[in-house]
């Protein structure tokens, strides 16, 4: 896996995510946003169950939500690099992006590989491969090594046939130090990884943003519904939806507004 610097051009960033379909950057995170993020997500973290299978992994846990629950994450959802490439990204696309989907992994020791995957999987088989669908982040809170579970990911596989499966030495480990974050597109197959550790655990803030046109994956109006939202940044809450794609897509009626229809959700912040 590559690591590059966060001043390298977001030109060489986004060519070698094109070739190998994913980089590391490292180091973005200072040592007390790393902090608060921790602190933050603790409580639902410890509330949190287990998963339930393979995938979601018996000895992981998960929790969503993160714009409403997590103020520090909120500055990861808006890295002014991230947004940048992920701009550029998808631009070929779409009108723009949104946030797709927000979500901790804590993966604790006897964790077994997840099964390799790809994430737009989630909206089933009926885009062209040629339509890029989303932008991932995956953020190290801990460190990353291949021993404590680091993201397996296999190098090229964006570009290949559907069903042609990795092989053992095909697969690489996204192991980096906490602060920095793997990038990935929608077509790459990937997964997070076994913990052989005794104590370890994994953490992980995972960040997706994806074409403005497609279905969230996780419904960000239920997850940081306009009573929080309207406390958050007004470009965070666009981001979340909470505005209009060119021209109409995403207009709402509001309630007791005489005259007032098919207007951008911006109008419940008053904006
Ligand atoms: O935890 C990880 O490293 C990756 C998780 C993942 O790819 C997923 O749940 O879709
Ligand atoms: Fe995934």
């Amino acid at each position: 896996m590559r690591h590059m610097k966060s001043t390298e051009s977001t030109q060489n960033i986004l060519q070698e995510l094109d070739t190998e379909g994913a980089v590391i950057i490292d180091s973005l995170l200072s040592e007390s946003l790393i902090e608060k993020i921790k602190n933050d997500l603790r409580p639902y973290l410890d509330a949190s169950p287990d998963g339930i299978n393979n995938f979601s992994g018996k000895s992981t846990k998960r929790i969503g939500a993160l714009m409403a629950r997590s103020p520090a994450c909120r500055d990861l959802a808006l890295n002014s690099l991230i947004n940048e490439l992920c701009s550029k990204f998808l631009e070929e696309f779409s009108d723009g992006y949104q946030l797709n989907f927000t979500q901790a992994i804590e993966i604790s020791p006897s964790e077994t590989t997840q099964p390799l995957h790809r994430d737009r999987g989630v909206w089933g088989n009926y885009l062209s491969r040629k339509i890029e669908t989303q932008f991932s982040t995956v953020w190290a809170i801990s460190d990353f090594t291949e021993a404590n579970g680091a993201t397996r990911i296999v190098p090229g596989s964006h570009k290949w046939e559907k069903d042609r499966e990795a092989t053992e030495k095909e697969i690489v480990f996204a192991e980096m130090p906490s602060g920095s974050v793997l990038l990935y597109g929608g077509s790459i197959l990937h997964g997070g990884g076994a913990n052989t550790t005794k104590s370890e655990k994994r953490l992980a803030v995972l960040i997706h943003y994806s074409l403005s046109w497609l279905r969230q994956e996780e419904n960000q109006y239920l997850s940081c519904p306009p009573n929080i939202a309207s406390q958050l940044p007004s470009e965070l809450r666009s981001l979340m939806g909470y505005s209009l794609v060119n021209p109409i897509l995403g207009f709402f009626s509001p309630h007791n507004k005489k005259g007032v229809e098919l207007v951008s959700p911006k109008h419940l912040f008053d904006e």
